[in-house]
């Protein structure tokens, strides 16, 4: 036996490190005009991104996990989210691309080597792997930041698309699938490297309600837009009603009419908006004033979750809507190189116990709740991963993206955003209460 511990999860690791780097690269091949231009107020520069990775790996995994000397503490402070906004971050005398590169592979080489000789055990930040999961999962997400960075760029194509299998097939799906009244667990204490805001596990009893099956499609949403819903201030929270009037809303971002038809930009290219493919590119405003003029609601937090997770069989809650293994392909469109959502009704191999589908991929999930920690949530480890942004400033967002990689897509995982924000891959689907007699 290895004295060290387990050599699958440590090759796992190195496996996952690597896969997170590859897409890193990927992103980032590009010339350094592209890499160090601002595309967009709300975004970094891609370069920031790539140092920015690079730096937590430091901090985190050569630092404080293998208590080496800093490389380059000169730098902490310009890679550090909190010291300069987003907007701010292209006037900061960042490293170029080629000292960012050669930088995060210097990081790299150390963490490995870490990774070699510590114990994955002992102390909360090692076990099971914790910071190098937790690492893992931080440049996932920032791949997804820098995908909707690419989104908002000017200029032609040039990011590669790989087509998704058709797997829809015939069957006709109910438009909405009954989750009936009852307890069940939200959130985890045992996922391994779940991040702070997704634990503890707790028990929450919900009363009965129906649930799209699929997301929300650009289809249903024109109908809305046709019907006047964006004119019509009683579908919209009066917050929303008021940026409406100040920004214009009219449709989601990055459509635009042409000849009388709508077509979208996606990635540099210009095309016919797909009726079938669940819509993303709308702000929790929209959203909510969709599922108001539909008779509907967004769905709470937790009724997504048990939506998602709950086995009426076992009484427990899995992992994913599938059972509790790792996504694969025909489970769900996760990892970014598809540039769009699969079709709505894909992914019958995804389904959740009583037959929602596309709660994993596709599109984050608008719901209807704010940012709140869960009863008895402990900071782990930094305070500003989560616990700064507790509160009604955000509302949460579920389920992944096809921009998020698997590391970053569970059922317990929350994200969050301001309210009026569009330019991540979000869409939703909406709810309704069970009456008394169908939640029998
Ligand atoms: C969880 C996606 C809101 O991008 O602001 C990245 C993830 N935290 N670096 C973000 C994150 C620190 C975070 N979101
Ligand atoms: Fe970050």
């Amino acid at each position: 036996a290895e004295p060290l511990g387990s050599g699958d999860l440590r090759a796992e690791l190195a496996n996952r490190l690597e896969r997170a780097r590859n897409r890193t690269l990927a992103l980032t091949d590009y010339d350094d005009g592209e890499l160090v231009k601002q595309h967009s107020p709300l975004m970094s520069p891609l370069v920031w991104d790539l140092a920015h990775v690079g730096s937590q790996e430091e901090l985190w995994l050569v630092r404080d996990v293998g208590g080496r000397l800093p490389l380059r503490c000169d730098i902490d402070e310009m890679y550090d989210a909190f010291q300069h906004s987003r907007s701010s971050r292209p006037s900061l005398p960042l490293l170029s691309p080629t000292e960012s590169r050669q930088y995060i592979a210097e990081v790299r080489d150390k963490a490995l080597d870490i990774l070699d000789r510590t114990p994955l055990e002992g102390k909360p930040l090692l076990e099971n792997g914790f910071a190098f999961g937790m690492i893992v999962q931080h440049e996932q997400q920032h791949a997804e930041t820098m995908l909707a960075t690419h989104q908002l760029r000017d200029g032609e194509r040039i990011l590669p698309e790989t087509p998704l299998p058709d797997t829809r097939g015939l069957a006709e799906l109910p438009a909405e699938v009954l989750v009936p009244a009852g307890p069940f667990t939200m959130g985890t204490s045992i996922e391994r490297w779940a991040l702070d805001n997704e634990r503890p596990a707790h028990v929450l009893d919900l009363a009965a309600y129906w649930i799209d099956t699929t997301p929300v499609t650009n289809g249903e949403y024109q109908q809305f837009m046709e019907a006047g819903g964006y004119d019509n201030a009683a579908w919209w929270h009066p917050d929303g009603w008021q940026h409406r009037n100040e920004t214009g809303l009219h449709a989601p971002k990055y459509w635009h009419r042409t000849d009388g038809n709508w077509v979208r930009k996606r990635f540099g290219a210009v095309e016919p908006v797909p009726a079938d493919e669940p819509v993303q590119h709308v702000c929790w405003y929209e959203a909510d004033a969709y599922a108001r003029w539909a008779g509907r609601r967004l769905p709470t937090e937790a009724e997504w979750e048990k939506a998602a997770r709950y086995d009426p069989d076992s009484g427990r809650s899995r992992r994913y809507p599938w059972g509790d293994e790792d996504p694969a392909p025909d489970h769900a469109n996760l990892g970014g190189a598809a540039l769009r959502p699969a079709p709505a009704g894909s992914y019958p191999d995804g389904a959740s116990a009583r037959g929602v589908r596309q709660l994993i991929g596709d599109v984050w999930e608008w719901v209807s709740s704010d940012f709140e920690p869960y009863p008895g949530f402990n900071v782990f480890p930094y305070e500003e991963y989560s616990q700064v942004f507790f509160g009604p400033d955000y509302k949460v967002l579920r389920g992944g993206s096809w921009a998020t990689d698997p590391a970053a897509a569970r059922a317990t995982f929350r994200n969050w955003d301001y309210p009026i924000r569009r330019q991540i891959f979000a869409g939703f689907r909406t709810a309704r209460d069970a009456s008394l007699s169908e939640s029998a």
